[in-house]
């Protein structure tokens, strides 16, 4: 691989992505940066930290604009090793139809394949189109000769291919999230074409699993193009581009503990358990499985009651999307679930389910993973699942009981994996999780962070960033 000096000394990075890596934000009358969490940023700073590096994303924090230039131009994280964040300001009509709209309704359910959540409007892909625009003419006003673009997610599919044709040289990867689905769903897009050749702008593209890659060669092959799945080479016209599963890492130094952190552990168990305690973490979400969750818990008391009072479950569920009619009707039927069982099977002192509406700065989730015995995380389906990754990386044993169709489980093969849409697998899981040997668990866990630790957050940014050069230099053949 090519070290990161070699990298900084030979490209200008323009990254271009929907969320910021840094936000402003207004509290006590004192303007504040705040560092988003998840793993982008930490993975991608080290290569950013340039004053030459350009960051473009919308601006969201409600101080954004008062720390830009004229320009909407600020540095970040500081003037001595930043890099220009470059923000878009959205109109209401913008962050309704790109955001909310298309982006939230219409290919997350699509790409997560719930298709009947789908709303296909066509109002929302105009305003998606224009966002898009906006985002790639951005780049262009900025674009020298030589710049890598580095485009982020599903919210910016079109940008790839905006640029490519004022810019036929450009050198232009994408990093896809979320799930690339079965052909017979993504096809029920009606500007799925549009779609698929807007991302077959770029030069490399990325996934995180390679069923994932998969799926996306099926689809570039029904729209009529062609797929070559030994090579991972994807053409459509006169684009070709390779796509590659890069699973993404953890910055796993972040999740060694400190001793604060284990004191603020033990006193959560304290307050909360009893002799097992088992952690769910997710952003609210009908991916993320939840309901079906409290279902299984239920199972698991009723088919095994010689846990209750033994073993209670954390549920910490981040607000999100809180905007949305469903997402507040999802939060209202969780919330109805949770208050069921534990009154049916609370105790005098215990409580089956303990349940936080919250978010939490990522070092504040660091003492719950510390206290769990058990991480139960059981999406319906999901891109990553980086919360899996951060459990077994703040641990030297547990048992981690993860979906079988998140993406994670591609790495962590030493979880027990089940069906999240089955309550009494997920209930045997937990009795079996409960009774596996500290020995078994030591070595699973080690085992799990010797990957973990491999392929990290910058191993995934320089397996990007390598393979994309490989990309480019078969791009003339
Ligand atoms: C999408 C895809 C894919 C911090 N505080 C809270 C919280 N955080 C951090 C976690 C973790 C991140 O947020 C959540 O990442 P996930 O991967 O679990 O889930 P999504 O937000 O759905 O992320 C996913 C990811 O993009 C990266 O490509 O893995 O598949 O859907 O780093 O530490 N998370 C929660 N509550 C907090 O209070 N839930």
């Amino acid at each position: 691989m090519i070290s990161l000096t070699e990298r900084e000394s030979t490209s200008r990075f323009i990254v271009a992505s929907n969320s910021e890596p840094y936000q402003h934000v207004r509290s006590d009358g004192e303007i504040n940066q705040e560092k988003r969490a998840g793993g982008l940023t930490t993975g991608l700073d080290p290569i950013m930290k340039d004053s030459e590096n350009l960051w473009i994303a919308w601006g969201r924090g409600s101080a954004d604009f008062e720390v830009t230039d004229d320009e909407n131009k600020v540095t970040v994280p500081n003037e001595e090793i930043g890099y220009t964040l470059k923000r878009l300001e959205l109109s209401r009509k913008e962050i309704n139809g790109f955001y909310y709209g298309f982006s939230n309704s219409t290919l997350w359910p699509i790409c997560h394949s719930f298709p009947h959540k789908a709303n296909l409007e066509k109002d929302y892909w105009e305003i998606y189109k224009n966002v898009n625009r906006r985002f790639a003419n951005s780049v262009l006003e900025e674009y020298k000769p030589g710049d890598k673009v580095w485009v982020q997610d599903y919210q910016l599919a079109l940008v790839p291919r905006m640029i490519r044709e004022e810019e036929p040289d450009a050198e232009i990867a994408l990093f896809w999230h979320i799930p690339w689905p079965p052909w017979e769903t993504f096809g029920i897009i009606p500007w799925k074409q549009e779609i698929v050749e807007g991302i077959l702008g770029s030069d490399f593209i990325g996934f995180h699993t390679s069923w994932l890659v998969h799926n996306f060669l099926d689809t570039v092959y029904k729209l009529g193009g062609a797929a070559n799945r030994g090579e991972n080479i994807a053409r459509m016209g006169s684009e070709k581009a390779v796509v590659k599963a890069i699973p993404l890492g953890i910055d796993t130094d972040f999740f060694s503990r400190t001793e604060e952190q284990e004191k603020k552990a033990k006193q959560l168990k304290e307050d909360f358990c009893c002799s097992k305690l088992v952690l769910g973490v997710d952003r609210l979400d009908y991916t993320k499985g939840i309901d079906r969750r409290l279902e299984a818990i239920r199972t698991f008391f009723d088919e095994y009651p010689q846990y209750r009072g033994e073993v209670s479950f954390i549920e910490r569920i981040s607000p999100s999307r809180s905007k949305v009619q469903e997402y507040k009707d999802m939060r209202e039927k969780i919330e109805q679930l949770i208050s069921q069982i534990n009154g049916e099977l609370r105790g005098e002192t215990w409580v089956p389910i303990r349940y936080f509406y919250q978010h939490l700065p990522q070092k504040e989730l660091i003492p719950y993973y510390i206290a769990a015995d058990i991480g139960l995380l059981t999406p319906l389906i999901d891109g990553m699942n980086l919360v899996a990754k951060e459990y077994v990386a703040t641990r030297e044993k547990g048992m981690l009981i993860l979906s079988e169709f998140a993406g994670a489980a591609e790495t962590l093969t030493e979880s027990i994996q089940v069906n999240p849409y089955n309550p009494e697998a997920v209930a045997d899981a937990l009795h079996q999780a409960i009774n596996t040997p500290e020995e078994v668990q030591k070595e699973k866990f080690s085992k799990m962070r010797v990957k973990l630790n491999q392929m990290d957050i910058h191993w995934w940014r320089d397996r990007f960033l390598d393979e994309w050069e490989l990309s480019t230099h078969g791009r003339a053949s």
